[in-house]
């Protein structure tokens, strides 16, 4: 105990990365392992990005051990594995309330720490924003480093390779430390991750390379020779062997693959390259959730978790009865695939966070995930469709913005039939900014031929879901994080009406147009309201597009009193939408649009966040009464 006292009070000396350097290299370990326990235990009681975290603790220690963060500037990729980062720059005592309304973001953020050089959240930007701040740098003359750290998971996106093609050709100051750790939030996939695979690190390359070499000698006449050519030249023969081949392709000095938990190693490596002014790459093999072992046994598990017990790694979660809206999603594609043959589904790195899995193990043939790679994945389900399949497309809203051209040259052009399963829609909570699902309602609604739905529980999304497949254009379901409302279950679920709403309520004061789960708060709403004496007919719309229209136009020429309702900005979303059927219709109403005002939503509990923005059943209560309390319409 007294031992632990000793190491805890360690990290308690670290104010910011000039304490560290302060350090003796033979306390750095002792370091590690007290930043390990502090991140295991607050994020048991937070939830947040564990074993990524976890992997990285040596590679933080090191890096901030070498450079001079913040002249030098550190971008982690996606920024979910920053956690020890953070607590080397000065966060230590706001770590508790990581992830919590007004605490620290579980991404790193410009905003939030002078050591955060870039804004995260969404994987393989760092390279383009390292090397557009390495140009910067040449272009005022400054002499600083820069360095992208990005997991090999993130390697798997588009993005990645386009700032590596410019990096190489510019020759620019850069150094990209690539963190493999064979694992995206699940295993890695593709060629490339094969690739990278440490198949050739350590003593499979030695073993190898000696058999070569023999192999080298025992080729008759020319053996000898090649052997002493290959011998002589070891950097070409590495290359050879290496995954440094590709890297060097793009011009890279390339290093690795070290063990990323050799402190030793690691800070001699990182001295040694600091002194080059190239473009360099730096392959590191790290363990996901290394050194907690429920976390090292399933990485995929604590990648993103939420509260655990420290002691087992057990959820702490309370038992909720209902399915959440991604279990009904996964279930009810298993049950389609089995009833239909041409169904596929497509998913960009996220079998399990769009609950694909089970579909994935019955019908492999007919499951693709294409690696973090959102704009391929669609337009690869456009190809799909090209040959008379019908894909279903699963990305959460936020990540699905990455194919916004794909979506409408690849798809909507020609009103190929690809359904899109846009999971996470709305307020997503503690990831915050970056990962809130608000802007597609907007960025769909443009695109001609799109229809667009969103479910007021998990039934409906059941029907909405079989709905998508027999249309034959692109369609879109969008469906909030968290569990159902609990609703029973059609079996099976009867087919929608396209563009068709469904009138809720009946009330002659008050009209309010709700969508997705805001149709649950429009409920409660006119149940508050009728206490107080205001009669409210609450419609639940269905479809952002084909809009209803008829329905619409008629109850607001009744009742000129409406509120629209909707999780998702207000410019450009379901509330826009009405407003201009409205006046494209000559109707003269008085209307409240409630959704989120033109503003990035931090990070917070859905529940803090949902009574901040207004985006609750209080807020429509509000909106009403005040419809109820102003006067005549003005014509
Ligand atoms: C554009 C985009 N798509 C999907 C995600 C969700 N996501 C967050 S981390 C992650 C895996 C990243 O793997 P890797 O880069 O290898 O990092 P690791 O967690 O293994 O350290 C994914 C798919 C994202 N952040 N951004």
């Amino acid at each position: 105990m007294k031992e632990l006292n000793k190491i805890l009070s360690l990290l308690e000396t670290i104010n910011n990365p000039a304490d560290l350097k302060c350090l003796q290299r033979s306390q750095l370990s002792g370091l590690a392992s007290e930043i390990r326990k502090k991140i295991v235990e607050v994020v048991s009681k937070t939830g947040g990005h564990l074993a990524s975290s976890l992997g990285v603790v040596e590679l933080a220690i090191a890096i901030h051990y070498v450079f001079n963060v913040p002249e030098d500037k550190l971008i982690w990729d996606v920024g979910h594995q920053a956690y020890a980062h953070k607590l080397l720059t000065g966060r230590q005592k706001q770590f508790d309330r990581l992830r919590q309304f007004r605490g620290l973001c579980g991404f790193t953020r410009m905003s939030e720490s002078p050591y955060d050089a870039f804004s995260t959240g969404h994987s393989s930007t760092s390279i383009s924003a390292g090397l557009g701040m390495s140009c910067g740098k040449a272009l005022k003359g400054e002499k600083s480093k820069v360095i992208a750290v990005i997991g090999d998971g993130s390697m798997t996106a588009g993005l990645a390779y386009e700032g590596l093609n410019q990096a190489g050709d510019l020759k620019k100051d850069l150094i990209v430390i690539l963190n493999d750790n064979d694992m995206s939030i699940a295993r890695n996939v593709g060629a490339l991750s094969s690739f990278l695979s440490r198949k050739f690190s350590g003593k499979k390359l030695q073993e190898f390379r000696k058999e070569l070499g023999e192999f080298l000698k025992s080729v008759p006449r020319i053996g000898d020779d090649i052997y002493h050519f290959a011998k002589r030249s070891e950097e070409s023969f590495k290359t050879f062997v290496t995954p440094g081949m590709l890297f060097e392709a793009f011009n890279f000095e390339y290093f690795g693959p070290i063990n990323g938990h050799n402190l030793d190693h690691l800070i001699n490596i990182l001295v040694n390259i600091k002194h080059l002014n190239e473009p360099v790459l730096l392959h590191i093999t790290t363990r996901k959730g290394k050194g907690y072992p429920p976390a090292e046994k399933n990485p995929t598990y604590f990648h993103g978790v939420g509260c655990f017990e420290v002691r087992t790694g057990q959820c702490v979660n309370h038992s909720e009865c209902a399915p959440t809206y991604t279990q009904v999603f996964g279930k009810t594609m298993s049950e389609l695939a089995k009833l239909n043959k041409n169904i596929v589904a497509v998913t960009a790195a996220m079998p399990e966070g769009t609950g694909l899995c089970e579909y994935s193990e019955q019908f492999p043939d007919r499951f693709f995930d294409v690696g973090i790679a959102e704009q391929h994945g669609v337009t690869f389900a456009a190809g799909l469709a090209t040959q008379g399949f019908k894909p279903v497309v699963a990305i959460y809203s936020t990540f699905l913005q990455r194919a916004y051209d794909q979506i409408l040259h690849d798809v909507c052009l020609e009103s190929l039939p690809v359904v899109f399963a846009v999971d996470r829609g709305g307020i997503v909570g503690e990831d915050g900014a970056t990962h809130h699902g608000l802007f597609d309602l907007c960025y769909l609604r443009s695109l001609p031929n799109m229809v667009i739905m969103a479910p007021k529980d998990e039934n409906e999304l059941r029907r909405m879901l079989y709905t998508a497949v027999s249309l034959d254009k692109p369609t879109a379901i969008r469906y909030p994080r968290g569990i159902g409302v609990g609703v029973k279950m059609d079996n099976p679920p009867a087919l929608l009406s396209l563009g068709k709403a469904e009138v809720l309520t009946e009330g002659q004061d008050v009209l309010i147009l709700a969508i997705g789960r805001s149709v649950n708060d429009a409920i409660e709403a006119h149940d508050l309201l009728k206490q107080k004496g205001i009669f409210s007919t609450v419609v639940n719309a269905r479809f952002v597009k084909p809009l209803d229209v008829a329905l619409f136009t008629e109850l607001v020429k009744k009742i000129p009193r409406v509120i629209t309702v909707e999780e998702n900005m207000r410019q450009g979303g379901f509330g826009s939408a009405v407003m201009e059927c409205l006046g494209d219709e000559d109707i003269v109403c008085r209307i409240r649009r409630i959704g989120i005002r033109d503003t990035f939503v931090e990070h917070g509990s859905q529940k803090i966040l949902r009574r901040k923005y207004h985006v609750d059943t209080t807020a429509i209560v509000e909106a009403a009464e005040k419809l109820m309390q102003n006067g005549q319409i003005k014509t």
